[in-house]
């Protein structure tokens, strides 16, 4: 994920909402009469809160790079010391700023005023034994996920970690190996409840502190929308797209049906999470294999080139980036390669969770990744990048605009590019054989791209929709599990293989609520990725069908795109959107444009059929 991202998920303080300056004086004296600011001293302020971030932001994500490619207990508290030395002067920064509100600033003094305050992800309470405690759970939950291994039943072993159970739920299709691996990384997640539960009222408390009601407001807050509205926007998107879904839902399910019988996968029922090919059953793109609507047209498997043709993972990022410089962007600074992790050490626990990171907001770029010649590794490797090159394009503005237009947007960039990716492209550089252009062929390819592409939509959207109704309160914490499988059952379509209770804490198995990072971000890129490359193949100048285009090599294409990313945060998202895609809203009409052969065929595949659940 972006790094600033994770850098504000990291822990930050701030003073309570009472401005500094009119605060009650010691008990029976007079309230201290406040200096009447000055627009010039709040620009002055805030190009003294830029640099300071900048400083103390650089050190910290330093201490992070380390923790998180070498986990020990120590590397732990370094990194926890230093949030903490950051979090100080953000609570200061924070008291200091509420002297200026009500005051006329130019746009972008308030802007970066505002996005001060919506920016931290785990704010902290203003005690500062609070705040330490905050600080040393989330880097806990965060190493906890991170060192997980299952050692089976009797807990003898052999001991497996997320890397070799994602292998097992992507090959296997046997339902109790499956079931195995699925059991036993949730077992993982267990004993992480209580942290997390403390997590959520500390949190909690650090968001009331600075004006909001719960920690979900905070992050429904920084989409330039009120709140409320954001909500209904994610509503809307999925209510474009759901019906797809909901068809290539019904066409899996069938067959799965045939694999492991209709007893264990029936009609109108949810589908068992452990036989979708991934984890969590975020993306299905490993049960190609099993639901290829047409066996042996076009063989679409690049893991096998990948394999075949020995590619490691230097070579694999070098592809990635030979993606990005044939749009005119530049290449990657040599200290890139020299700092970057690309292999999983064997010597040392590291955060495998892929992520892109700018450690001094200017030059220092760099990917921390457990590459394996595989399809979704390239493919991440891509995503990651332009995490990477959208730090780049921004660099030069102030520190709290560095950041994506939203946070969808962050994570939008290298998979808009990915889905350049086509076969054609891959049959060029030389991972799959001459593209065909037969109509099967298409649905073939359509299909492989929906099992990630569509699959995910749901999944991206109730992460957060958990989180919400447990930092409301709604959920209380004897409900978590609960709630978690009643939306996985609802919204997705999708259960637990075996009985749940309350001593489980599946949502935990997963690294973005184990390290506390909004997810909402991913179902937004799933949708404005498509339109993003809508608009750089327009401005490349293709003119057939969306599946078919390949913006390679089209400075054209990279240099609208630029232009969008070097806006960075300092507009609402609406005018970055507007700079690369014509267009101010976001809207699924370009994802429903890009699948529409294959939604033709499902819902041909799914006449009689009993789809739902
Ligand atoms: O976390 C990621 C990226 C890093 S920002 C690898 N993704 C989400 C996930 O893995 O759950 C990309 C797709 C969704
Ligand atoms: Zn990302």
């Amino acid at each position: 994920m972006a790094r600033l991202a994770l850098l504000l998920a990291a822990l930050t303080a701030f003073a309570p909402s009472v401005p500094a300056a009119a605060a009650p004086g010691p008990a029976g004296s007079a309230p201290k009469p406040a200096a009447r600011p000055t627009a010039a001293e709040a620009r002055a302020f805030v190009a003294r809160v830029n640099a300071e971030l900048l400083r103390l932001q650089s050190r910290q994500q330093t201490a992070e790079w380390v923790k998180s490619t070498y986990i020990t207990d120590d590397t732990e508290a370094l990194a926890a010391w230093a949030n903490e030395e950051l979090m100080a002067f953000q609570t200061s920064a924070i008291r200091e700023s509420l002297r200026f509100r009500g005051l006329a600033l130019d746009p972008d003094t308030a802007r970066m005023l505002m996005l001060l305050r919506v920016g931290p992800t785990l704010p902290a309470p203003a005690d500062p034994r609070k705040r330490a405690e905050l600080a040393a759970i989330a880097a806990r939950l965060e190493g906890a996920y991170g060192k997980g291994k299952w050692c089976g039943a009797d807990g003898k072993g052999p001991c497996r970690d997320l890397d070799q159970l994602s292998e097992v739920m992507s090959k296997s299709r046997s339902w109790d190996e499956l079931l195995d691996a699925w059991t036993g990384w949730g077992t993982v997640a267990r004993p992480m409840r209580g942290d997390y539960q403390r997590l959520v009222t500390l949190a909690n408390e650090g968001a009331r502190t600075i004006g909001f009601h719960d920690l979900g407001e905070l992050w429904r807050s920084g989409f330039d929308m009120p709140p409320d509205a954001f909500v209904a926007e994610t509503d809307r998107l999925w209510g474009q797209v759901q019906p797809l879904y909901q068809a290539l839902h019904c066409y899996v399910r069938a067959r799965l049906q045939q694999v492991y019988g209709a007893d264990r996968v029936p009609d109108g029922k949810p589908i068992p999470a452990h036989l979708l090919g991934n984890m969590w059953a975020q993306q299905w793109g490993d049960l190609y294999p099993l639901v290829e609507p047409f066996p042996g047209v076009a063989s679409l498997d690049v893991s096998a080139a990948l394999e075949r043709q020995k590619v490691d993972a230097v070579r694999m990022v070098k592809i990635g980036e030979g993606f990005y410089t044939s749009l005119g962007l530049p290449a990657l600074p040599a200290t890139f390669w020299q700092r970057s992790m690309l292999t999983k050490p064997r010597d040392r626990e590291v955060v495998c969770h892929a992520s892109a990171w700018s450690l001094d907001f200017r030059d220092d770029l760099r990917v921390k990744m457990c590459i394996r010649p595989t399809e979704e590794d390239l493919s991440t490797i891509h995503h990651e990048l332009g995490h990477n090159y959208y730090q780049w394009a921004y660099k030069g503005l102030p520190t709290l605009y560095q950041n994506g237009a939203n946070e969808g947007f962050h994570e939008a960039i290298g998979d808009a590019v990915a889905l350049s990716v086509t076969p054609g492209y891959l049959a060029r550089i030389g991972l799959l054989d001459a593209a065909p252009a037969d109509e099967r062929a298409t649905v073939n390819f359509q299909m492989k791209m929906a099992l990630d592409k569509v699959a995910f939509l749901p999944f991206g959207k109730l992460v957060d929709r958990w989180r919400w109704d447990v930092f409301s309160g709604r959920t209380p914490p004897s409900a978590y599990e609960a709630a978690w499988w009643k939306l996985r059952r609802e919204v997705q379509g999708v259960d637990a293989p075996v009985a749940r209770t309350e001593e489980d804490f599946d949502p935990g198995a997963k690294y973005h609520v184990a390290a506390s990072v909004p997810y909402t971000r991913y179902f937004l890129a799933a949708i404005y990725q498509f339109q993003f490359h809508r608009a750089m193949c327009r401005a490349a100048g293709f003119q057939g069908p969306l599946y078919l285009c390949s913006v390679y090599g089209s400075k054209e294409a990279g240099r609208r795109l630029e232009a969008m990313l070097a806006m960075g945060q300092s507009r609402p998202w609406p005018e970055a959107m507007e700079a690369l895609t014509g267009s101010r809203r976001a809207d699924a009409s370009a994802l429903l444009e890009y699948f529409a052969p294959l939604r033709r065929w499902l819902d041909e595949q799914n006449r009689g059929r009993r789809c739902g659940w």
